[in-house]
């Protein structure tokens, strides 16, 4: 099948060119670098160095035989969009091309604004551009878990069957997302669900979890394909970021009381459910929603759980209940839906003790390279001054 991959230099973005590379489909990438912009901004970079995307498609062709082709671009640009999608005909687009941080997002009125307008605008020419030339191409859009926020009801795939006043519909799930970038995220699927209706566009949001891992069955072929392992405060989530803290001897930052609870996933399991969806596609005209995520965890178990493989490796453990850097509910009901994506086949790899070994021992390896200054949390979710000042940082348009 012709997929085309929106961000696919990023975390997610590459792997997934690989993956679908590997297994046969015709896969072109599109990226605007912004996310290696972005790393300059802080001086963060990914644990493991990476190559220019040009690099790794030329790698890839090298080692494989294989072509993924390359254009670079802006989602912003809606020339681009629609000059791509035309040239290339994708059948499936695999959507990362977003500006993925919460903190990033909740730094500043620039920051916020960008990230809604990057967010947004990309995908709003996206769909438009779709209409135009690509109408029979299904969108795989990667929204986020995020985008319910924390209800005290069981959080359902996408719609909710409601009864009130003695009628009955079935409505999109509420949302209450708890940052300007999963705000993003909620107004992109609104924005696809009403393209699906007046357009007869077929669409599946993907609201992923929280992703952890460092290597795929691609990264690992050869040093060249490896993808960007982040660990700093922007761009590190949870679990990536304990793993680097106990190798480099810090305490482990875990937010508040650590009872927050989030779904999380391996990056191996996100290719997984990609392809599934692009497999299984939806019908011309439908939006549907898959939680995409295979387990439940606390942060405080998450902590647990790497502090037990910590002190195996003989290392020195502590953890730190840091005053809590976001507005989010500590103390909450967790419990969404998740059967979609393992209806149609998906096989978890579910976090193991091995798991967590191997990616220590990955961590450790370059440990050298470990920044410890941009590990702890400093961007506050309430602060009503300028943070950008404080962090020492200054924004000079995107
Ligand atoms: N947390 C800590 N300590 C840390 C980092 C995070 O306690 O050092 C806590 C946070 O307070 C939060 C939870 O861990 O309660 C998850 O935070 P995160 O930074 O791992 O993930 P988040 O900001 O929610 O965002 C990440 C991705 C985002 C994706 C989202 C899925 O960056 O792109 O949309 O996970 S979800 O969390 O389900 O919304």
């Amino acid at each position: 099948m012709k997929i085309l991959i929106l961000g696919g230099d990023g975390y997610l973005g590459w792997p997934t060119a690989m993956y679908l590379s590997r297994r046969g489909h015709d896969i072109a990438v599109l990226d605007n670098f912004a996310k290696r912009r972005w790393e300059l901004e802080f001086n963060v970079e990914p644990l493991i160095p990476i190559r220019t995307l040009h690099d790794r498609v030329d790698a890839w062709r090298a080692l494989m035989g294989k072509q993924i082709e390359l254009f670079v671009g802006d989602l912003r640009n809606y020339a681009v969009v629609e000059g791509i999608l035309d040239t290339f005909q994708p059948e499936a687009i695999v959507h990362y091309g977003e500006q993925p941080s919460a903190p990033y997002s909740m730094m500043d009125h620039n920051r916020a604004i960008f990230t809604q307008v990057n967010n947004i605008a990309g995908t709003l020419n996206l769909l438009w551009a779709m209409r135009k030339v690509a109408p029979d191409c299904h969108l795989v859009k990667l929204g986020t878990m995020g985008e319910y926020g924390t209800p005290n009801i069981d959080i359902e795939e996408g719609f909710i069957e409601i009864e009130h006043k003695g009628r009955r519909d079935v409505l999109p799930f509420p949302c209450q997302p708890g940052s300007f970038y999963h705000l993003s995220k909620v107004h992109d699927s609104h924005n696809i669900r009403f393209a699906c209706k007046i357009w007869n566009i077929a669409a599946t949001d993907l609201h992923q979890g929280v992703v952890y891992g460092i290597e795929t069955d691609e990264t690992v072929l050869d040093e060249r394909f490896e993808t960007s392992f982040h660990y700093d405060q922007v761009f590190g989530t949870a679990l990536n970021r304990f793993c680097v803290q106990v190798v480099a001897g810090m305490p482990l930052t875990v937010y508040g009381t650590g009872q927050q609870t989030r779904g999380f996933l391996n990056i191996r399991d996100t290719l997984q459910c990609v392809e599934l969806a692009i497999l299984n596609p939806s019908s011309p005209g439908e939006y549907r929603v898959f939680n995409q995520f295979t387990e439940v965890f606390s942060v405080n178990q998450l902590a647990e759980v790497v502090v037990q493989q910590a002190r195996k490796l003989g290392l020195a453990v502590a953890v730190n209940h840091t005053e809590n850097p976001r507005v989010e509910l500590e103390l909450h009901h967790y419990s969404p839906m998740h059967t979609k994506l393992l209806n149609l086949g998906l096989k978890p790899h579910y976090l193991s003790d091995t798991q967590l070994q191997k990616m220590l021992a990955r961590i450790d390896a370059r440990k050298d390279r470990i920044k410890r200054e941009i590990i702890p949390p400093q961007i506050k979710w309430e602060a009503k001054t300028d943070q950008i000042e404080e962090l020492g940082l200054m924004w000079a348009g995107a």
